[in-house]
């Protein structure tokens, strides 16, 4: 009788443990986050052709980095693939912080997100990158709308530029740029007439490969700058400090993935691009003029060795 009982329990377990690994829904797909700015993109597609070749469904959502937070706490999207520590932080710790979102791991690429400008502008302004050489030179940024105010030059991404300027008494404008792209154009047409610009820019990028440049030097990034309005330069504001160097990037996943797609989590996790592998991915497209579809197979087949290696033994078929 107890060992029936026994029995019973054992061929139970057994059921629901074959049930338990074979439970990973491949009929419904997993959502890829893709926002604006070339390397998100191709890596994005990267990383659905990677979960492909594991049997999963995929698809891609477009979402501003604003809108991301909350299709990713709600299951409309999940996973996002570049986190980026300068422009996303704040929302990022607070998602996960409040249970709403997974820190899928980090990168090893090193980051940076910052006003940035071509090197030839430092003939004009020899301070740079010291941002208080930047406020002496503010008029030469100035635009033909701009009253005489030096203007900087941003994308799509909430930093919050004006709250710097306020905190370090600069006489700049914010231009806010709807797309992303725009600033390289921006960048080309200064660049060709040598005019002074100074622009929103981050590392790893193409920008660099085609661009002599730097980012400009603001009072060095602490947390309490963001927090405590009687940290810094201004005893007043908050934002009187550049964006942190050396930043991270990280993954991000919705908090059911992990039940639903366990593998795909897992491949997730191990998930590790560089700052060569990102630059590679946006100068596919920015400089070789590939389009995303096309730069995310190259980079795909260029990088079979790298993206294997994510692929945990347990997961493989
Ligand atoms: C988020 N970004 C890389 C555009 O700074």
């Amino acid at each position: 009788m107890n060992r029936h009982l026994i029995l019973i329990m054992m061929l139970i377990i057994s059921i629901f443990s074959v049930k338990a690994s074979s439970s990973e829904s491949k009929d419904e797909p997993i959502r890829i986050v893709t926002n604006n700015w070339t390397s998100q993109i191709v890596l994005s597609q990267v990383m659905g052709k990677v979960f492909k070749s594991m049997g999963y469904k995929i698809e891609y959502l477009p979402s501003s980095t604003s809108d991301q937070w909350g299709a990713l706490a709600h299951g409309a999207a999940h996973v996002q693939v570049e986190v980026w520590e300068g422009t996303m932080s704040d929302m990022f710790n607070r998602m996960v912080e409040g249970g709403n979102m997974v820190d899928a791991g980090q990168h090893d690429a090193k980051t940076r997100e910052d006003w940035w400008y071509p090197d030839y502008v430092t003939d004009v302004c020899p301070g740079l990158p010291d941002w208080k050489a930047l406020k002496e030179c503010a008029p030469l940024f100035a635009t033909p709308d701009s009253n005489g105010k030096g203007v900087y030059f941003a994308g799509p991404w909430e930093k919050p530029d004006e709250a710097r300027i306020r905190a370090l008494e600069m006489d700049f404008v914010v231009n806010i740029l709807s797309k992303g792209d725009d600033l390289w154009v921006e960048l080309e047409k200064a660049f060709k007439e040598k005019r002074p610009i100074v622009l929103f820019n981050w590392t790893p990028n193409w920008v660099e490969s085609r661009f002599e440049g730097a980012f400009v030097e603001f009072p060095v990034h602490a947390p309490e700058c963001e927090t405590d309005p009687s940290w810094g330069t201004s005893p007043t504001f908050l934002y009187d400090c550049g964006n942190p160097k050396g930043g991270w990037l990280k993954k991000a996943a919705w908090v059911g993935m992990e039940a639903k797609w366990s593998c795909a989590f897992k491949i997730l996790k191990n998930v590790n691009f560089n700052n060569n592998q990102i630059a590679v991915a946006s100068a596919l497209v920015d400089v070789d003029k590939l389009s995303y579809e096309d730069a995310a197979e190259k980079w795909y087949r260029d990088n079979q060795a790298v993206w294997v290696k994510w692929i945990p033994e347990e997961c493989n078929p």
